[in-house]
């Protein structure tokens, strides 16, 4: 085992990233040094590379409009939504970075965004042009395409949605019976991202079982209430059911509910198991409900509207994080930009009810508590989580997390030795691990209060993971620039907490992998039904060799190295029983 000593660096992205991709006012900063270019923030920000391949045409021309082919505005077009729409919106209307609508890039002038986008700012926006990942002729060409009005993409309604919506195996064609031999409840799903496929691991044997193809850049998986059906979605927005129980475990039906998106959930509450599914998409700004059964998507509803605070109209708040509440027939819905957690009661969809909590803009991932009545969702662009108490449908509280940037995943739900019940998010601008008291009966002195942080590996951290039966909690840093930190987690030993700044031990995952080629990130633990191991994947470029480390939980030694050439980009693992009962 590596002595933390060695590989820390803790402040290492603490002011680097504070700023994230941001187009702030006043000048370009031409002095701007290589290293502000791209954070591990910046590099996150969504990437709409779905959507970029629509074909658009330049809207109508303004008299002094600049002079763009049909083909480079096409090709701007693809650049922007790629690169820059994560942060500016699909519109141009602003998400985190400012607006880029054309009454203000007219004002501002060519030169000024030729500056802008081969400099960048201080601030965060990256320095496209002299960091090498735009040329000079792309720069021009992106300067030109902003005094252009932005071409909207299409709208994705239910006629879009029914014409891609198949039943490959319809309800009565499946079998009645589990077919195969597979221990479904400690089998992993693994998203394969950049291959479009999830890999099914046996939790024992580590054995891959089967490779499904699944939609674009897949994303994530999560399990129907009963542990039989897979849904997973991919960046395109292609929704696949895959059933269980047949041998191998295959696709049943898929659907898309949009052009771009990222979560996907199903109903959990008693009487509603396995009944719907939803989806939330980027682009249309909208979530879908659909049949748990077959995918058919039965109502489309649009997140366009007022920001919680300002109320002023935003047109594009992308869904991110959904989970279903276990205290009621709800769907928990958090949209992004205007900063709403929708409380989707799916009872009656016909007569479509939906409570409206005000948390705070920009809510990404979360997870939560132990007792399953608290969601804690980050509102990472504004350094908060909020809590959301899905029994009576209302805000507990906005915290400030002390980092910069939170990420918690689902988060982890450890009992502190001295706070009692917490729950867990790592951050990506620095190396803030913050724990929230969560147990507001027996510890109320210390419940929705930061009560510590711990300090990770550095910034870059995307997940953190703990387990009911374990004693540890682990902690990535996948974005770090340093290779020995990105291929390296923290496992802070809970028993420890209440000392005096607790060190973590440092396992050296990439290492272990013995991958001699690339940089591969060390991304997301998940443990296995018994709570025993712990799983991390070792994410290589495409090209190379990835592979996934088995942990023995007790001992912190490595176990079992997976590796397969099937073993493509492998990120997100979801094991079966703990992602449908929402242990982490
Ligand atoms: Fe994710 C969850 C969005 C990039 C791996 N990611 C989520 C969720 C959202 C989201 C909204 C919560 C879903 C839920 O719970 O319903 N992710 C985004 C982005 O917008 C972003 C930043 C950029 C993009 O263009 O997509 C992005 N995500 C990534 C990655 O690059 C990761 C590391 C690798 C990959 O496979 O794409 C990645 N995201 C994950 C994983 C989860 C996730 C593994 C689920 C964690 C969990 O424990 O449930």
């Amino acid at each position: 085992m590596t002595s933390t000593s060695a590989i820390r660096k803790p402040a290492l992205l603490a002011t680097a990233a504070i700023a994230f991709a941001l187009v702030t006012s006043g000048a370009p900063a031409k002095e701007k040094p290589k290293e502000h270019a791209n954070t591990p923030s910046a590099a996150y920000e969504p990437s709409m590379n779905t959507l970029s391949q629509i074909k658009v045409e330049i809207p109508g021309r303004k008299p002094d409009d600049p002079v763009m082919t049909a083909d480079e505005y096409q090709q701007a077009n693809e650049i922007y939504f790629e690169r820059c729409a994560g942060c500016h919106g699909v519109l141009r209307k602003g998400a985190t970075g400012k607006p880029l609508t054309t009454d203000i890039t007219r004002e501002n002038g060519y030169e000024y965004l030729r500056d802008f986008i081969t400099y960048g700012s201080p601030a965060g926006m990256p320095n496209w042009g002299t960091s090498g990942q735009l040329s000079e002729k792309q720069v021009d060409m992106m300067a030109r395409y902003l005094l252009l009005d932005p071409a909207p993409p299409p709208e994705f309604g239910m006629a879009e949605m029914k014409k891609t919506w198949k039943v490959i195996v319809p309800p009565e064609k499946r079998p009645t019976k589990k077919m195969n031999d597979i221990d479904i409840d400690n089998l992993f799903s693994v998203t394969l991202r950049d291959t479009g496929q999830i890999a099914l691991i046996d939790g024992k044997s580590y054995q891959i079982k089967t490779v499904i193809k699944t939609g674009y850049a897949v994303h994530i998986s999560r399990i129907s209430a009963s542990g039989r059906y897979l849904y997973v979605i991919g960046r395109d927005a292609k929704v696949t059911m895959v059933d269980l129980w047949m041998n191998p475990p295959a696709p049943v039906a898929e659907v898309k509910i949009g052009t771009e998106a990222r979560s996907v959930e199903t109903s959990k509450f008693k009487g509603w198991e396995d009944k719907y599914a939803i989806a939330g998409a980027y682009w249309p700004p909208q979530y879908v409900i659909m049949d748990g059964n077959t995918l058919e998507p039965l109502k489309v509803e649009s997140t366009r509207g007022m920001i919680y605070d300002t109320q002023e109209y935003h047109p594009e708040p992308r869904v991110a994080s959904i989970v279903a509440s276990h205290f009621k027939p709800e769907f928990v819905v958090n949209v992004k930009e205007t900063g709403k957690v929708l409380m989707v009661d799916y009872s009656d969809i016909k007569n479509l009810k939906t409570t409206e909590i005000e948390a705070e803009r920009f809510l990404h991932d979360g997870g939560f508590d132990r007792t399953g009545r608290y969601f804690l969702v980050a509102a990472n662009a504004r350094n908060k989580v909020a809590v959301i108490d899905t029994k009576e449908d209302k805000l507990v509280k906005v915290i400030e997390t002390g980092g910069v940037k939170p990420h918690p995943g689902r988060g982890a739900n450890i009992i502190h030795p001295k706070y009692g019940p917490v729950w867990v998010t790592s951050h990506l601008g620095d190396e803030t691990v913050s724990l929230i008291g969560t147990d507001p009966v027996n510890h109320p002195q210390y419940a929705w209060k930061v009560v510590e942080t711990l300090e990770g590996l550095g910034g870059g951290s995307l997940f953190v993971k703990s387990h009911p039966g374990s004693n540890h909690l682990y902690v990535d840093a996948p974005l770090n620039p340093d290779a020995e930190i990105s291929g390296s987690v923290a496992v802070f030993n809970i028993d420890q907490l209440d000392q005096e700044n607790p060190q973590p031990t440092v396992l050296p995952i990439a290492e272990w992998a013995g991958i001699p080629e690339g940089q591969p990130r060390v991304v997301q633990g998940e443990f296995n039904q018994a709570g025993n191991e712990i799983w991390f994947s070792v994410w290589n470029k495409k090209a190379l060799t990835s592979a996934i480390v088995v942990v023995d939980d007790k001992t912190l030694k490595l176990k079992h190295v997976i590796k397969d050439k099937r073993l493509v980009t492998p990120t997100g693992k979801f094991n079966v029983y703990n992602t449908r009962k929402d242990i982490y």
